[in-house]
This record gives structure tokens, C-alpha cells and sequence, in this order.
């Protein structure tokens, strides 16, 4: 099922260095709607919950330690295509390998520290949405 919804959160580095903004920005001139936008802090607990799925990686306790390092935003953006428009959007997940113009390109600073979260289907969009958002914080 194709809901033309995804999650994406901006990260921790991205936050601190004040690019919030333009990252937003980027976003909404590539056609996508803000669903639903908040800003908090996950604990370490939390972000290991919201990345179980690397939870054997070697990089997941530096991953959630990162994730939990500083404020975060959370969002839930709607546009057609959305889940694949908005992972080529931000780019390749190490910004060394990143297209010119996306999102991680711009404001990446490493594989980990690599701005901007994208749901990679649909499936994981919706989980990822309602892991941040209830039905009722959602327009
Ligand atoms: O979907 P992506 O965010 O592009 O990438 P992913 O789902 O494979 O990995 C999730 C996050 O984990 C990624 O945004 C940054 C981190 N990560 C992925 N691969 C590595 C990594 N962190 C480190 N330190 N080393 C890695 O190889």
C-alpha cells in the first residue's frame, strides 16, 4: 500500500549548527507537506528503540549515542512518491558518496553525523511516524 507518507528527523549535528531552517525549507520547495513537526531530545534508551533494527551493527551504540546527543526534529511529510523522492532528496547515507544538491551533501558531516533521516518504505514510514506522532497531531 502506498500511503505518500514518510518520517524523516533532523539530526542532532544539523540541528546545533542551526540549519534546521533550510533544511525545512529544501524540503517544502521539493513539494513535500508537513504532516506533523515536533522538536525534542530522545534519551539513549529511546533512540536505541527507534534503531532496533541495526541493534547488531557495530556502529549502534555510537548510532543511539549520537541520536541522543542533542534536540532533534521529527517529521511527518506527504507527497506523492514520497518515501523514494525524499531518499533522493537527502542522498546517499555517507555524504562522501552524496549527489551533488541533496540534502546530506550540503550539511552532512559523516556517515554518522549525516543530517537528515529518511524512511526507506512505506511500511517503516508509518511505524517510524507513529513511534513520534499520534493520529491526532497529524493534518
Ligand atoms: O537509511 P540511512 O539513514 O541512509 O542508512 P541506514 O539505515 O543504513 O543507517 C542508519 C544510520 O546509521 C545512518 O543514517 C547513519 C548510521 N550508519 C549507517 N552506516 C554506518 C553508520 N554509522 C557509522 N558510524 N558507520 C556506518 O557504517
Amino acid at each position: 500500500m502506498t500511503t505518500n507518507r514518510t518520517f524523516t528527523m533532523i539530526k542532532p549535528d544539523a540541528v546545533a549548527d542551526g540549519n534546521s531552517g533550510a533544511i525545512l525549507k529544501l524540503i517544502e520547495e521539493a513539494g513535500f507537506r508537513i504532516v506533523a513537526l515536533k522538536k525534542t531530545l530522545l534519551t539513549k534508551e529511546r533512540a536505541g528503540e527507534f534503531y532496533a533494527v541495526h541493534a547488531e551493527r557495530p556502529f549502534y551504540n555510537d548510532l543511539c549515542s549520537y541520536m541522543s546527543s542533542g534536540p532533534i526534529y521529527a517529521a511527518i511529510l506527504e507527497k506523492e512518491n514520497a518515501v523514494a523522492d525524499f531518499r533522493t532528496l537527502i542522498g546517499a547515507t555517507n555524504p562522501a558518496q552524496a549527489a551533488e544538491g541533496t540534502i546530506r551533501k550540503l550539511f552532512a558531516k559523516s556517515i554518522e553525523a549525516n543530517a537528515v533521516h529518511g524512511s526507506d518504505s512505506d511500511e517503516n514510514a508509518a511505524l517510524e511516524g507513529s513511534f513520534y506522532f499520534s493520529k491526532t497531531e497529524q493534518f
